[in-house]
């Protein structure tokens, strides 16, 4: 006996389409997106979602933090929602896919269920998350995190970007900052679809990753004092070279990832020295690291160990310095019910699938923490992301979105 709505597909064309509209927002310099959060570009495209959802009979919902809720009623009232949803801000130098597939995704499915008349137990609820990149206000799955508990919402407000502008007075600012207090809706489950940011799926030629785990990430912010003065005229041995540090330091980063492999990543991200004059010996170095690992006991040691080095470095250099954790979470394991319902659907569908550990975070990363919560993965092009390059097929879209609308219908039962 056939499952119901077996044969359900999405209107690729019409996410295709979606994706292409919403990618006029905020544009890159290069094809992509600059659509950084609480921007008024993110603004312009949070309104391009609220016209879209509310042609499709949703009812939105803003919480405190900015993320949007948008619901499509299910039989049972009170039957507690299914969600699903992503992210609409993107990198500085961001892809037109990264998150957005997942919240355009998600409104594909409503769309599709509404075109066929179809019905559900569980009311669908499609979700922007506030600020998942974390580039302009640190740390990443920022208002994701505020509703999994993992932080202070006071905090949050308080996150300031390089100009010294806090994430409450931007919010405000953008006319996004909702009633509803964060975290109190309950969920049945929450999905995400994502396109992969690594090679893997295109590379084994399969168009869906079932995301069985989450790597753990720590963010630190490192920040060097030694002393200005002129490139020229000081001696060698008279320096407190701040620049010097930093690019000690990152080698080292680099060099304790690669002692902690397999499966152990770093780098430094953001890199600011200062006066950045070119004959002034920096007397100031500002800069971020990123390191990650499925494994909690590799993550752990590798931000010991770098801590240790940036030390001994600083103190060899006779630097100050100072060390703050900007961003963490633990290893994640999904839901095994959640992750089952995602891999089955691709098996229903036809579709090739691999099982697979995310290499990035994501929202889901979060809300894990409260709902039973699973992602979708389809391959992009050479596996780069955070690039204005970044590139998908509409096949591959067309296929995650499919396997997503199989796993989200499956879990809010359809009922006629
Ligand atoms: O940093 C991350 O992994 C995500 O793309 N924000
Ligand atoms: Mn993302
Ligand atoms: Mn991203």
């Amino acid at each position: 006996m056939a499952a119901p709505g077996e044969n359900l597909k999405v209107n690729g064309d019409r996410l295709w389409d979606s994706l292409m509209e919403m990618a006029k927002i905020g544009p890159g310099v290069a094809g992509g997106n600059n659509r950084q959060t609480l921007t008024d570009a993110d603004g312009e495209g949070r309104k391009l979602f609220a016209k879209w959802c509310d042609e499709a009979g949703l009812s939105m919902g803003v919480d405190q933090m900015g993320t949007m809720f948008a619901r499509r009623e299910g039989e049972d009232p009170d039957a507690l929602p299914v969600y699903v949803g992503s992210h609409l801000d993107t990198q500085p130098t961001g892809g037109k896919y990264d998150g957005v597939l997942g919240v355009l995704g998600g409104l594909e499915i409503i769309r599709t269920l509404n075109d066929l008349g179809i019905k559900t137990k569980h009311p669908i609820v499609v979700t922007n998350w506030t600020n998942e990149e974390g580039t302009r206000f640190a740390p990443a799955m920022l208002a994701s995190g505020v509703f999994a508990g993992m932080h202070e919402q006071d905090w949050a407000y308080g996150r300031e970007d390089a100009e010294g502008k806090t994430f409450g007075e931007e919010l405000e600012r953008i006319g996004w900052k909702g009633e509803e207090k964060v975290g109190e809706r309950k969920m049945h489950a929450f999905f995400e679809l994502h396109i992969e940011q690594g090679p893997i799926l295109e590379a084994e030629g399969k168009d869906i990753g079932v995301v069985t785990h989450g790597q753990g990430l720590w963010w630190l912010e490192i920040r060097l004092t030694g002393k200005d003065a002129h490139t020229g005229s000081t001696p060698m041995d008279m320096r407190v070279n701040a620049g010097l540090g930093m690019a000690m330091i990152t080698e080292a980063v680099h060099r304790i990832a690669m002692a902690h492999q397999p499966n152990a990543v770093g780098a430094v991200g953001q890199a600011n020295v200062y006066p950045n004059s070119r004959n002034v010996i920096p007397g100031k170095a500002v800069f971020t690291v990123d390191f990650r690992s499925p494994d909690l006991a590799k993550l752990t040691s590798m931000r010991e160990q770098l801590e240790l080095a940036a030390e001994q470095i600083a103190r060899d250099l006779g630097l100050g310095i100072e060390i703050e954790p900007t961003g963490h979470f633990d290893p994640v394991t999904f839901d095994e019910g959640c992750v089952t319902a995602v891999r089955n659907a691709a098996e229903r569908l036809g579709y090739s699938h691999l099982d697979m550990v995310s290499g990035a975070g994501h929202d889901a990363c979060w809300i894990n923490r409260v709902a039973p919560t699973a992602m979708v993965f389809c391959p992009c092009v050479d596996g780069l992301s955070h690039n204005e390059a970044e590139e998908i097929s509409k096949e591959w879209a067309t296929a995650g979105a499919d396997v997503l609308m199989h796993a989200v219908v499956e879990t809010a039962e359809v009922v006629g």
